[in-house]
Order: C-alpha cells, then sequence, then structure tokens
C-alpha cells in the first residue's frame, strides 16, 4: 500500500536524490488538497449506501438490458453482485482519495478484474458507466459541502475505468 507521500520518498530515494522543488511543489499539493480529501472521504462515508444504490438506479434506466433476461444483472443474485461491486468500487475510491494515490486500486481492486469480468461474461462498458455515475454523484455532493476545486476527486475514478477498458489481450 501506497499513498502520495511514500510514492514520491520512494521515486527519489530509488535515485539517491534529496527532495528537490519538484518533490516540495508535489507535497505542498497533496497537503493543501488534505482537508478537502478528508471532507470527501466523510462525506462519501455517510452516503455510501445511497450513493451505490441511486447510482445503479440510474445506470439500469440508461441501460434497462442488463436486468432483463439475457443480461447479466439479471437474477436477484447478480443484480445484488452488480451492487456489490459498485460498493467495492465507491469504498476503495475513498482509500484511494484519502491517499492521494491510485496504488491501492491497482493491488485491491483492478488485479485480475478484467479476466475475472470476461470469464462471466461481465459487462466493461456499461461497469465504466456505473463508475462514472458514483464519480458526478460524488463531486456534485463535494461541491454542494462547499469545496470548489474538486478535481482531486477524478483520478480514482478515472484510473479505474482507465484500467478497466484497456483493451483486451
Ligand atoms: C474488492 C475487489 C473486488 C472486485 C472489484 C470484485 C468483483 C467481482 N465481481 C464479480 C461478479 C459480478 N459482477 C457483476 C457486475 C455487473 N454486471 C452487470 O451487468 C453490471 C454492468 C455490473 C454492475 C455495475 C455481476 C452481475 C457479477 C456476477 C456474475 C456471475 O456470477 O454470473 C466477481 C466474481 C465472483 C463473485 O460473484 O463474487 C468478482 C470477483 N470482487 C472483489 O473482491
Amino acid at each position: 500500500m501506497q499513498d502520495a507521500v511514500t510514492t514520491l520518498i520512494k521515486n527519489y530515494d530509488v535515485t539517491g536524490r534529496y527532495l528537490d522543488r519538484d518533490a516540495m511543489d508535489e507535497l505542498e499539493s497533496y497537503f493543501a488538497s488534505g482537508q478537502a480529501r478528508i471532507q470527501a472521504a466523510t462525506i462519501i462515508n455517510g452516503n455510501a449506501a445511497s450513493i451505490v444504490k441511486e447510482a445503479g438506479r440510474q445506470l439500469f434506466d440508461e441501460q434497462p438490458e442488463l436486468i432483463r433476461p439475457s443480461g447479466n444483472a439479471y437474477t436477484t443474485r447478480r443484480y445484488s453482485a452488480c451492487l456489490r461491486d459498485m460498493d467495492y468500487y465507491l469504498r476503495y475510491a475513498t482509500y484511494a482519495i484519502v491517499a492521494g494515490d491510485t496504488y491501492v486500486l491497482d493491488e485491491r481492486v483492478l488485479q485480475g478484474l478484467r479476466e475475472t469480468y470476461n470469464s462471466l461474461g461481465v459487462p466493461i462498458a456499461p461497469t465504466v458507466r456505473g463508475i462514472e455515475i458514483m464519480k458526478e454523484m460524488v463531486k456534485q455532493m463535494v461541491e454542494e459541502a462547499g469545496v470548489t476545486d474538486t478535481s482531486f476527486l477524478d483520478q480514482p475514478f478515472d484510473h479505474m475505468n482507465r484500467e478497466l477498458s484497456e483493451k483486451d489481450i
């Protein structure tokens, strides 16, 4: 597990360098966004169940074929598995938001995920859309709470979507 600080230190240590101007700028920007990161995590934590439920509802509204008999989220078991996956993405996104680093996502969420999805026929594009909907919801909530620059929230959601969307083989 790594965060913005340990990742930076590791990179400098590998080449035996002191922390230079670029490192200080990076650290400053991470610490400056610290309060907002914690605020975002608090908001997500207090609304996780409703974010997942609402994002799922919106996804199935947009793509109703997912919950029709030929769809991958058809049957109660698979419907729940889908919402559970959305909950995983949201929870791990909060870890990455606080860490200021996507390492935790690579290590705990994304490793082997595309292979699993492909073998179970879980469609990637709607999953990506579900993550996108959650990102939009979270950004709106955090903006409404008074955080003016929510760009730091893009990183984990975009990272998961980029990795999930990577072309096959
Ligand atoms: C914390 C890291 C972690 C992740 C990310 C994870 C994902 C994950 N999702 C799975 C299944 C699944 N995932 C979905 C998800 C969906 N189907 C759709 O049509 C939608 C597009 C989408 C929801 C947005 C479904 C329906 C299944 C069950 C598929 C099946 O068993 O046929 C499975 C197979 C095993 C299982 O059913 O539990 C895994 C491992 N597990 C983990 O431990």
